[in-house]
């Protein structure tokens, strides 16, 4: 009935006074009696509450991730309290977004891939500032390699730090798949110190890499190119191949070497896709056998101030690289299978 009586007069209103404002027509006292008579409009307090409380809301939740965005392109500096937000946001995503127990989980690469790199602190790009190429040197004394290279970030080739290695002639697919007994943890990775990239082969261990038949595994016509990667979490294997390859004579003489050696196998044309790695230190990479293209890129917090870099690394050089600084990409060439094998350093 109100509702009825509101419309009626709004018509009235409407029609009879249709040059008149509300301020003329609250001057008339029986336009005022009969507003009386009206229900009183519905209150839209509680609608502006609501969307007060919904823009708070929305606003909180998206606060940490424009710190986050600010920190990562340098538009403000990283500290401990960020530092500290950083960390706490990585954890809560992971494990309660995720589901991801740390202190069960044993692969933590496989699930955290893109993930890592999102909450990666931002990187000091002074590391790459005036870096405009991977230099190649021979003979270089410990101490320029530590003063220069090895910490700083910068990527070097050194090309004489394999004279003495057998690797060169030993290290085969056939050889590799002797090395490996049948009951040894490499075959099956199960642990962080037991991994294995397939990159883009349906290959899911390395146990399946070497099943693989003579025709794939060598790279014979028609079949199918593959290229993998794996630690070498089987000591009994390490002290084997070892046999074959010793830790660079540039390394620093107070650095570790770290205990699982990583390699990389597989055909050209084939490579590892741009990534960043989140191991503990920097690293070498000998290349045994075939010819592999580095694409290097400075994280995306640097471009305006990094170059990127391309550098190819041919059998007998050892590329030193910052996995952990730089984003890299690999690409096989020639048309010899590549064979390479590395460690990190501290
Ligand atoms: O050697 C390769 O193809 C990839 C190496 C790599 O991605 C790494 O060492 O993190």
């Amino acid at each position: 009935m109100a509702k009825q009586a509101k419309i009626k007069f709004e018509e009235i209103v409407k029609w009879n006074f249709v040059s008149l404002t509300e301020e003329d027509l609250n001057q008339i006292p029986s336009y005022l009696e009969l507003k009386k008579c009206l229900p009183p409009k519905p209150s839209r307090h509680w609608l502006h509450c609501l969307y007060l409380i919904l823009f708070i809301l929305i606003a909180m939740a998206l606060l940490p991730i424009f710190v986050f965005v600010l920190v990562q392109n340098g538009y403000l500096p990283e500290n401990k309290v960020l530092q500290s937000i950083h960390k706490e946001m990585a954890r809560r995503f992971v494990e309660d977004f995720l589901k991801f127990e740390f202190n069960k989980e044993y692969c933590l690469l496989e699930s955290l891939e893109g993930v890592e790199d999102m909450f990666r602190p931002p990187i000091d790009c002074s590391i790459c500032q005036n870096v405009t190429e991977v230099e190649r040197l021979s003979e270089i004394s410990l101490s320029e390699f530590e003063e220069k290279y090895a910490y700083s970030s910068k990527p070097v080739i050194i090309t004489d730090a394999m004279r003495e290695w057998t690797a060169q002639e030993k290290f085969s697919f056939e050889y590799f798949k002797q090395v490996y007994h049948n009951d040894s943890p490499a075959l099956d990775s199960s642990s962080s110190e037991c991994q294995f990239f397939p990159y883009q082969t349906s290959f899911e261990s390395l146990r399946d890499v070497f099943s693989m038949n003579s025709d794939r595994a060598h790279l014979r016509d028609g079949s199918k190119p593959w290229y993998i990667g794996w630690s070498n979490c089987d000591s009994m294997a390490a002290n084997t191949l070892r046999q074959h390859y010793k830790r660079p004579y540039f390394l620093p003489s107070e650095s570790e070497s770290s205990r699982t050696d990583w390699i990389f196998m597989g055909a050209p044309g084939y490579g590892a896709p741009m990534h960043i790695d989140n191991v503990e230190f920097p690293s070498w990479q000998a290349q045994v056998k075939g010819i592999k293209r580095w694409y290097l890129e400075p994280p995306p917090e640097c471009y305006l101030q990094c170059h990127f870099l391309e550098v190819v690394v041919h059998p007998g050089e050892i590329i030193v690289l910052d996995t952990n600084r730089w984003f890299h990409q690999t690409f096989i060439e020639g048309t010899e299978l590549s064979i390479t094998i590395g460690s990190e350093y501290d």
